[in-house]
């Protein structure tokens, strides 16, 4: 017995719209001379947290929900920072601008604006006169290439453990409203330290951002849950 009928075709074939922005955001990076790194998804706590500047037990730990194993030490990444721990390790005192994609996961109760894994992209520049001018100059201008050059951007103050100052970037819709496009700041001279830099020589930026949230702006999506 052969089966003859052919399969239904499929309407249109498409990429998912997140991996569309996830190459649009990764194509802007590299055009900018950023290289794109991958790291495991499986970390260990040392990675993901201490020597991010975030200690056992310190508050700031309920920043990220996180998925532990049953291996002792042994989770599941909350961001892609802890591959620029590894990034530092091989690579300094060199400069380094690189830029981290890839899946995370978070123990979070799901909901239209929250997810139990989502698509973050970092990045990281290091080296040795790397300053909080470039910092703002180079978000403003990944908003410009992203947004249109027209567009304006705002920093506003904003705190994570691993930058000092950390800040938070908005870019300016067409109905007038301030929205949330990424975090950042300049890498916090214990990450330097712990990573094998004297942070007196050598300094750097790191940003992050959340290409599913990223999407929804960009396609006027409105629940989280539609991407899986
Ligand atoms: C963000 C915002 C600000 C960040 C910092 C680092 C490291 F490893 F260099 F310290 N990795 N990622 C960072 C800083 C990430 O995401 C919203």
């Amino acid at each position: 017995l052969y089966v003859t009928l052919p399969g239904r075709p499929s309407p249109a074939w498409r990429l998912h719209p997140s991996t569309q922005v996830l190459r649009r955001i990764c194509q802007i990076w590299a055009a900018m001379g950023f290289q794109i790194y991958r790291s495991r998804d499986v970390e260990t706590d040392e990675m993901n947290f201490e020597l991010l500047n975030i200690p056992a037990h310190h508050p700031a730990r309920d920043m990220w929900d996180t998925f532990y194993t049953t291996s002792e030490g042994i989770l599941l990444r909350t961001h892609t920072s802890p591959g620029q721990i590894r990034i530092m390790r091989e690579r300094c005192p060199e400069p380094i601008r690189v830029i981290l994609p890839g899946m995370c996961y978070r123990y979070e109760q799901i909901s239209a604006s929250k997810g139990i894994q989502f698509l973050q992209m970092e990045g990281l520049a290091g080296g040795k006169n790397i300053r909080l001018g470039d910092l703002l100059g180079t978000m403003t201008e990944f908003n410009r290439r992203i947004f249109g050059p027209d567009r304006k951007t705002r920093f506003r103050a904003s705190y994570f453990p691993f930058t000092e100052p950390s800040a938070e970037v908005d870019v300016l819709s067409d109905s007038g409203r301030w929205l949330e496009i990424l975090g950042c700041g300049m890498v916090h001279p214990n990450v330097l330290r712990t990573a094998g830099v004297d942070p007196e020589e050598y300094t750097g930026y790191a940003f992050g951002m959340g290409v599913e949230r990223l999407t929804m702006l960009r396609y006027g999506v409105e629940d989280l849950r539609l991407f899986f």
